[in-house]
């Protein structure tokens, strides 16, 4: 989108790491290294990650802290355009039909972890519980790390392989990677994917979310989005 503008920001990798760098800082916090290292800049972090084994994961947070679950006072609010807004526990979450799925998981920045092993909730049960309105097209999903935020089409939450994470290869989210709930869409990068997430708001029109406000695309698809 931004070269077809003419703009000549550099988006992707560099200037993903760059805002990062910046003030957004993203730590490494999934192994015992990560006692010693954070708090680290993006670009320092992501070096390490390199050459410390995590998986494959760099863990992401905007904010530089994760929020902690709670499982006593932890809601998934869906409002918005609905006939029947919801307010679920994880207990909720828990007694929907689960689905599985392994997919590869694509950061914008360039890392890529291979089958990853995924359980969860399709939207479609989701969207059963509150009831669209006809001028719903989209999902605004929050986290509750402030101000992370970003929307898929319903459409794009229907895909067959698109749900709300509860399981990370076969054990509940760790808190580094969005516990208790996360968004997975595998055609898209990673930044599509809000982490701890605490409501779904059904909206008309997608709003810009964090990364877009930075120049990423709105439509992350692997290989065809901006972040190349
Ligand atoms: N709340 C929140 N969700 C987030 C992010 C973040 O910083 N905060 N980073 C996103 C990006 S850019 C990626 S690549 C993935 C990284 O997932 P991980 O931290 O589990 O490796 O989380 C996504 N979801
Ligand atoms: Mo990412």
């Amino acid at each position: 989108m931004s070269l077809e503008n003419g703009d000549p920001r550099p988006y992707g990798r560099r200037a993903f790491l760059g805002l990062s760098a910046a003030g957004f800082t993203s730590f490494l916090w999934a192994g015992p290294a990560s006692r010693i290292f954070a708090p680290l800049t993006s670009a320092f972090s992501q070096m390490l990650a390199d050459v410390l084994p995590v998986g494959g994961w760099r863990i992401y947070t905007i904010s530089g802290s994760m929020p902690v679950f709670d499982p006593s006072t932890w809601r998934l609010e869906i409002d918005g355009l609905v006939r029947k807004p919801v307010s679920l526990t994880y207990d909720d979450l828990r007694k929907l039909p689960q689905a599985h799925q392994t997919s590869t998981f694509h950061c914008v920045t360039g890392w890529t972890v291979r089958n990853v092993r995924w359980g969860g909730v399709r939207f479609e049960q989701l969207l059963n519980l509150c009831e669209p309105l006809p001028s719903a097209h989209a999902i605004r999903f929050v986290s509750l790390e402030q101000p992370y935020d970003d929307s898929l089409t319903l459409t794009q939450t229907r895909l067959a392989d698109v749900m709300l994470a509860l399981d990370l290869d076969g054990a509940p989210l760790s808190r580094p990677h969005g516990s208790p709930a996360r968004v997975v869409i595998p055609e898209m990068y990673g930044y599509k994917g809000v982490k701890w997430l605490t409501r779904m708001e059904l909206v008309a029109k997608q709003p810009q979310g964090f990364w877009q406000k930075h120049g990423y695309d709105q439509d992350a698809w692997v290989g065809r989005s901006n972040g190349l």
